[in-house]
């Protein structure tokens, strides 16, 4: 890369410290000129006084040089840690913009990285998981595949094809007219099939990882739903009254129960009713319903009221369970309530008072745990870019399988692997097309 980027790499803002990031191939000279102190072969960090153009000393800095090869974005690179006072860091950026650095654009620190070949583009995409991970769990998926996690299961399949490829080759090469049929070769795309058939159903847990795993809490007008969610959550966050038809649009808070980040959300109560609102708050629960991973239904022990056919109907295609709430009250909720969510697991909580919420939170981290939600162990969680590319590569690979079975030619099937090969390298970036990196690396920080 030919210019020198900088960048602040710490929000803008008054702090304690503030980072300014360079990369390019003038560090050095800027070093020099700046700081008064020339490059080494090896890191170091030195402290120094920021001498603007004009020989002004803006503040004293602590400044990190990093040679090339040892270098983030593989070329040399220069952290200054200044003040955190905005004056100071505008100064500086100014300064060193007129000494011929350029503001880098989002993500380009790590597009260097990149392009310089110090990590592959799966890792570049999991940066961006990193610096976003707003749970345990998402961080620790991102952390695995900043570490190569999924771009070493793609070499696995890279060397799974290529060997397939070269035995291939050799059939072409050596045999005579006659066709010789090897079962082995069609095992072995079947197995990598299989291979490819897990990595993407590892899709779905991205979604739960970084968006949570989505609970609506859903029953009848004053079941009870709203003092759930406050109870759930530890603070009044939702208007609770006794008149029904309270809450109206739905309102969603993020928690984490057992260690999985849940997005928890409240919804109207649902009733006939003639309230244009409270309607269009109803259709919100529906969605709200089809849309969640997971569905609490709170029933009034008290007072039992039964939904509508048409709700039990949207209810039996998910995952549920039956909360009975206001146990310290003396109704009983009566054994044939609503044959259709009998077989239902059941939980029984005072919403009101806080008692049975342990029991519920257990019930919730099991189904999510038994549904296979999300696993506790995730190796990898592809995104969209990945998924794409892994939905070609196995209607390539099942096309090469079945120009060999079928049409019995190697050459055929060996022009199809080549193509697997090659849409397979699009996920690392072996294969990069300007345009896709422009839209990964857009959606970084200025800094990053
Ligand atoms: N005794 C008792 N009362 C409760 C309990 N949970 C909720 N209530 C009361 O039931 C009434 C309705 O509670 P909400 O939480 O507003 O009910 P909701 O299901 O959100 O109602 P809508 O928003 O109208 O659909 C309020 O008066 C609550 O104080 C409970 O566990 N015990
Ligand atoms: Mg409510």
């Amino acid at each position: 890369m030919s210019d020198t980027i900088v960048a602040l790499a710490t929000p803008f803002g008054v702090s304690a410290i503030a980072k300014i990031r360079l990369s390019g191939p003038s560090v050095s000279a800027l070093m020099e000129r700046h700081l008064g102190r020339g490059s080494s072969a090896a890191p170091c960090v030195f402290l120094a006084h920021y001498r603007s153009v004009s020989g002004k000393m803006i503040d004293q800095v602590v400044a990190l040089f990093f040679p090339a090869g040892r270098a983030y974005t593989g070329e040399d690179s220069l952290e200054i840690d200044c003040h955190g006072n905005p004056l100071i860091i505008r100064s500086i950026i100014e300064d060193l913009r007129v000494s011929g650095c350029r503001g880098a654009e989002p993500g380009e620190f790590t597009k260097r990285a990149y392009l310089n070949r110090r990590i592959d583009l799966c890792q570049a995409e999991a940066v961006l998981d990193v610096i976003h991970a707003t749970n345990k769990n998402a961080l620790e998926i991102a952390q695995k595949q900043l570490r190569g996690a999924l771009s070493e299961k793609i070499f696995h399949l890279n060397d799974a094809l290529l060997g397939t490829l070269a035995e291939i080759e050799v059939y072409i090469d050596f045999t005579d007219e006659e066709w010789e049929w090897d079962e082995k070769i069609s095992e072995k795309l079947e197995g990598v099939l299989l291979e490819i058939d897990e990595i993407m159903g590892s899709h779905r847990f991205r979604r739960a990882l970084f968006h949570g795993i989505s609970v609506a809490i859903v029953g009848h007008p004053n079941a009870g739903k709203s003092s759930l969610l406050n109870a759930l959550l530890g603070e009044e966050r939702a208007l609770v009254s006794d008149i029904p038809g309270t809450t109206r649009d739905f309102i969603s808070e993020n928690i984490t129960i057992e260690g999985f980040f849940v997005k928890i959300i409240d919804t109207a109560g649902l009733r006939a009713t003639n309230d244009t609102i409270e309607q269009l708050g109803i259709q919100k629960t529906i969605a709200n319903i089809r849309a969640a991973d997971l569905c609490l239904i709170v029933v009034d022990q008290n007072d039992p009221q039964p939904l509508a056919e048409e709700m039990i109907g949207e209810l039996q295609k998910k995952q549920c369970i039956l909360v009975v709430n206001k146990i310290d009250l003396f109704g009983k909720i009566s054994s044939n309530f609503c044959k259709e969510l009998r077989h239902l697991p059941r939980t029984f909580i005072s919403a009101k008072r806080g008692t049975g919420l342990d029991a519920l939170k257990a019930a919730i981290a099991n189904k999510i745990r038994e549904c296979a939600l999300l696993p506790e162990d995730v190796a990898v969680a592809i995104n969209e870019r990945h998924r794409e590319i892994f939905r070609d590569v196995r209607n390539l690979i099942f096309s090469a399988k079945n120009t060999l079975e079928n049409q019995r030619s190697y050459e055929l099937c060996a022009s199809d692997l080549r193509l697997v090969l090659e849409t397979l390298g699009c996920i690392t970036g072996k294969y990069d097309a300007e345009k896709l990196l422009d839209k990964i690396f857009s959606q970084f920080c200025v800094g990053k």
